[in-house]
């Protein structure tokens, strides 16, 4: 596995506030989910298309690893290259470097409505809206890099491996956390990133290489990467079959159509006064086209205005003047190119991956 080359033994897991961050985790900015921080939507308010570094959600299966990207080094190895080698931070970094702008989002995003709206609980860290962010990533394409090490026609899968810790699931340990992704991906628009939103990469978001995959479920888009396996035959890992499979038993691929609105939960609003409401829309599968928007528990919908239409996300607002005090429910349902909508249901999934149903969102007007 090269593990030679990028010795664990070096890695000290840092605990930051004694659960694993490196950074600082204010209540206003986020929500913990043990071992992953939520992004609270009332903190994107404001935010333009970027969600700065500082209340980027946090997806650790363990706990953020603190790694010296000068003994650090990118192995690339497996039947699938002819000249398998390693890469040091400062190579990597005079590579060629390519600049996207897309979301990182946790498969799970939205799991909790499984249970709030459709009445069916699903296993798995309860995620509200805010497993979601998008930056500004700047790193090497993973093509490169392959191609450097010899890439073979015959390559079918590539193994990209974690530098943090074994994770164990009911006593069984997975081994680090990785997943293949299918050479057609590897070659289209991966990106080995170093560089997040104009910085280096932060140490809970992968520093010093991270993969980020486009439009794919966060999984793929593997942290603290030391190790790429590239191969001629299929791959598997607990990453891609059981978790972050669909109920067919396929690894997932790409995200849903989602949509939300950047308030706090329960937030109160005065009655009789017009407020401006924002909100986002995304999709990975392409950009958002249309957005509605419902006070009326679904019974009328009326179009917001697109403000920004990012292709990582869209950014909107609409015009609310609530008469009445009371408890109201905000719906917002989003359309992308493909055609795909938001639908009123998510077909249930007992891992609770990719509630895509529209999200009814309480406030409260006083
Ligand atoms: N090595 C490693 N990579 C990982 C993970 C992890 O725990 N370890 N979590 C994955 C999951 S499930 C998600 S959703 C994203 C989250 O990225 P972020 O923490 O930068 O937001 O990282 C992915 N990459
Ligand atoms: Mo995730």
């Amino acid at each position: 596995m090269g593990r030679d080359l990028c010795s664990l033994g070096d890695i000290a897991p840092l605990v930051g506030q004694g659960s694993g961050f490196h950074k600082a985790v204010p209540e206003d900015l986020f929500i913990r989910q043990g071992t992953n921080l939520e992004t609270r939507w009332e903190a994107l308010r404001g935010q333009g298309v970027r969600v700065p570094n500082d209340r980027f959600f946090v997806r650790n299966h363990t706990s953020t690893p603190l790694i010296d990207a000068m003994d650090w080094r990118l192995v690339v190895h497996g039947d699938g290259v002819a000249r398998p080698r390693a890469f040091t931070y400062d190579q990597l970094r005079s590579l060629p470097a390519r600049t996207i702008e897309v979301a990182v989002e946790c498969a799970g995003n939205g799991r909790r409505f499984y249970a709030t709206q459709q009445g069916q609980p699903a296993k798995g860290t309860p995620w509200g809206l805010g497993g979601i962010g998008v930056a500004r990533w700047r790193g090497v394409p993973l093509r490169t890099v392959l191609e450097l090490a010899g890439l073979s026609p015959a390559a079918v899968d590539v193994l990209p491996v974690g530098l943090d810790p074994e994770y164990a699931e009911g006593g069984v340990n997975l081994g680090h956390v990785r997943r293949p992704l299918p050479i057609a991906k590897a070659l289209d628009d991966v990106l080995l990133a170093y560089e997040m939103n104009d910085g280096p990469l932060p140490p809970d978001h992968g520093f010093p290489l991270r993969l980020v995959v486009p439009g794919w479920v966060g999984a793929a888009s593997i942290k603290w990467v030391g190790d790429i396996e590239v191969s001629t035959r299929p791959l598997g890992s607990p990453w891609s079959e059981g978790l972050y499979a669909g109920p067919d038993g396929r690894p997932l691929t790409h995200q849903v159509v989602k949509s939300a609105f950047e308030l706090g939960w329960e937030a109160t609003l005065a009655a009789g006064r017009r407020h401006v409401l924002h909100g986002r829309s995304w999709s990975g599968r392409g950009r958002i086209v249309r957005v509605e928007v419902s006070y009326d528990d679904g019974l009328t919908w009326r179009r917001a205005r697109l403000r920004d239409r990012h292709p990582a996300w869209t950014l909107w607002s609409v015009a609310w003047r609530p008469d009445a005090p009371g408890a109201y429910r905000l719906m917002a349902r989003a359309t992308d190119e493909t055609g795909a909508t938001q639908p009123d249901l998510t077909p249930f999934d007992p891992n609770g991956y990719l509630f895509g149903a529209v999200v009814a969102h309480p406030v409260i007007v006083t």
